[in-house]
């Protein structure tokens, strides 16, 4: 009886470990089924990637597969990643820098772009068309100068509050700065060729001769808002707008022209109620480009407040270019590019609203705070400088 027991148990153990076997191997089968579902279709698997790169169509047409396996596969893979990574990294720098463009139009709060010439130039002062110098400041080639006639100012909604029409362009020079041409006997307002030393070629601009005693070179000028100033840090460097509208002469041209003597600043400001103020600064002068046009001033007087010196020292900043102090960019919100802190006391390229008072989600305007608060945007501002008597 012991030995029925003792065989029975043996025949027992046996079909045990037999049972256990025979599900162990089912269950690798299933493994490596599950891993290598194919492993038999030798064809079939030589057309299937490991994976799959997406590259953009101007470079190469279609995905590229890559099969890591292989005895080339490794070296193969390497040499078309890194060619990938390249032709990736060149299309989405391009198109980050299109996104960027984009940024800046979107922006700007739906204002259209529109630049045209406010003023009627008389065809005996007619200037030559075109570019000249180093700048990008540009009146409109279209526009008919024989057949339209001179603006009625009595009826304009945006009547200048300079009274500069009609335009004066002097044909001599170039001079190195408005007070030159004064010295040489040009005592009027108008368009001027000027050319700093040092710099590459003559550029045309606005000399103020109206203000006592004349001589000053226009750097910044807000009339109408007929220019959009919500601009890039390449538009702000080379100046843009219509020398005989608004105009912006570009920070390139202002350092140069700040630089080749000791210059002051003279801001003149005017709002809805044609009250003019002034605020006028004992020093000016640029930082170059490496130092992002560093603005320096000298001691304030005036009577418009001094809403400049707290961003005296201060570098230029655009929407695309982010210098201030602020932890985001102030350009975004004042829409302009300036000389920013943490923001703004002054933005005189900020938005130009008609009538004073404006509403806006940010304080974007042409405002100068220290005379009439950042939620009124001047209706006239003019920036100049001169060489120190
Ligand atoms: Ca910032």
């Amino acid at each position: 009886m012991k030995a029925f027991i003792w065989t029975l148990s043996v025949l027992f153990f046996l079909l045990m470990g037999i049972g256990h076997c025979r599900g162990g191997q089912f269950k690798i089968k299933k493994i490596t089924q599950r891993r290598y579902p194919r492993a038999t279709d030798g064809k079939e698997e030589a057309k299937k990637c490991s994976y799959t790169f997406l590259v953009p169509e101007q470079k190469i047409t279609g995905p590229i597969c890559v099969n890591t396996k292989g005895q080339d596969a490794g070296t193969i893979k390497d040499m078309i990643t890194r060619m990938d990574l390249e032709n990736l990294k060149d299309v989405l720098s391009r198109q980050k820098r299109e996104i960027d463009v984009l940024q800046l139009v979107v922006d700007v709060d739906g204002n259209i772009v529109n630049e045209v010439v406010p003023q009627h130039i008389p065809n005996s002062h007619q200037s030559t068309p075109g570019l000249l110098g180093g700048n990008e400041i540009q009146r409109d080639p279209g526009y008919p100068r024989d057949v339209m006639p001179p603006p009625d100012l009595a009826t304009s909604p945006t009547k200048s509050p300079f009274k500069i029409p009609p335009v004066t362009f002097i044909n001599e020079g170039p001079f190195k700065d408005c007070q030159h041409a004064k010295e040489a006997g040009h005592s009027v307002s108008g368009i001027y060729m000027i050319k700093p030393e040092n710099s590459n070629g003559p550029m045309q601009l606005w000399c103020e001769n109206s203000l006592d005693p004349g001589g000053w070179t226009v750097i910044q000028k807000r009339t109408d808002g007929s220019v959009n100033f919500f601009r890039n840090w390449e538009n702000y460097k080379k100046g843009f707008g219509n020398i005989d509208g608004e105009y912006w002469l570009g920070l390139q041209n202002i350092y140069m022209l700040s630089n080749q003597d000791n210059y002051k600043l003279l801001i003149e400001l005017e709002d809805w109620s044609d009250k003019k103020v002034y605020a006028e600064y004992s020093s000016f002068r640029l930082e170059p480009e490496s130092e992002f046009y560093r603005l320096r001033l000298g001691t304030y007087q005036g009577n418009a407040g001094d809403s400049m010196m707290w961003h005296n020292g201060k570098q230029f900043t655009t929407l695309d270019r982010d210098k201030d102090m602020y932890a985001g960019n102030c350009a975004h919100f004042h829409k302009g590019g300036w000389w920013y802190n943490a923001c703004a006391h002054s933005n005189l390229n900020g938005v130009w609203y008609r009538g004073g008072h404006y509403r806006s989600k940010y304080q974007d305007g042409i405002f100068w705070a220290e005379y009439r608060g950042g939620s009124y945007s001047l209706r006239a501002v003019q920036m100049m400088i001169k060489p120190i008597d």
